[in-house]
């Protein structure tokens, strides 16, 4: 099925979408909250099920904006879902959806901040701690970094072995404790809670043990390796919360 026409990054928010988002992020704080979750599963089934381009110009719930650089992305389900974690480890593998949920989860709650500007406060994502996964396969001595691949067939994300170990860098199968949706990468993503939401590659379906970094599909494009929230991009100035 297709996947719509999101977003694209990579140019500051055109003032018209940004209009758009704060409108709706205003009602969003006069509704109810029943309302304010209808409104996001009416969005977030919108972008999942059928699709128009204004899907792309509204905010995809709950202030979230909808990115991919891939025009089309397969859907993949509990049956078709596969992680692959090789490269410079001892004993590569591949997960099955439900292999991963049966490991320890963990759960988060950060503001997720895209570096064009918008940002989620206190939004909870939950998944395996990538440092696990890491751990079972066996990283080898000589390794420095990590290259995520995604089935989109086109993005692709980087961390250094040390920040992939932090224990807020998540394989997340589940945001705002909901299972993720097609729309925000589901049914796995990465999720680097320290670092602009460039980061968290959606759609992952590779983490490659490396021995050097190697940019990403952004970072390729200008954006900073190091994406820490606040020290890096020179795009946010505001404090987090
Ligand atoms: N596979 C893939 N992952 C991606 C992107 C993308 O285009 N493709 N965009 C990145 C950017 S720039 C942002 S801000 C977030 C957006 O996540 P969302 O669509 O769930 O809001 O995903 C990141 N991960
Ligand atoms: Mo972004």
């Amino acid at each position: 099925m297709n996947s719509g026409q999101p977003e694209q990054e990579g140019r500051p928010i055109g003032r018209r979408v940004l209009l758009g988002t704060l409108g709706l992020g205003a009602l969003g704080v006069v509704a109810a909250p029943t309302l304010q979750r209808g409104l996001e599963s009416f969005l977030g089934s919108a972008a999942d099920k059928d699709p128009t381009g204004l899907t792309g110009l509204l905010p995809n719930g709950g202030g979230f904006r909808y990115y991919s650089v891939a025009a089309s992305v397969p859907h993949k389900n509990a049956t078709t879902y596969r992680l692959t974690v090789d490269g410079l480890v001892d004993r590569p593998r591949t997960y099955t959806l439900p292999e991963l949920r049966a490991l320890p989860q963990t759960r988060l709650v950060r503001d997720v901040q895209c570096v064009t500007g918008w940002r989620v406060p206190d939004t909870p994502f939950e998944g395996v701690r990538l440092s696990r996964l890491l751990d079972a396969a066996g990283v080898r001595p000589t390794a420095k970094a990590i290259r995520f691949t995604c089935f989109d067939g086109t993005y692709s994300e980087s961390l250094t072995l040390d920040q992939a170990r932090r224990a807020d860098v998540l394989v997340a199968l589940r945001m705002r404790d909901e299972d993720l949706s097609h729309a925000h990468g589901g049914p796995v993503r990465l999720y680097v809670a320290p670092m602009y939401f460039y980061k968290s590659a959606k759609w992952l379906s590779g983490i490659t043990v490396t021995e050097d970094v190697e940019p990403g599909y952004w970072e390729e494009r200008g954006y900073d390796i190091d994406a820490w929230v606040g020290r890096s991009n020179g795009r946010d100035d505001e404090p987090t919360s």
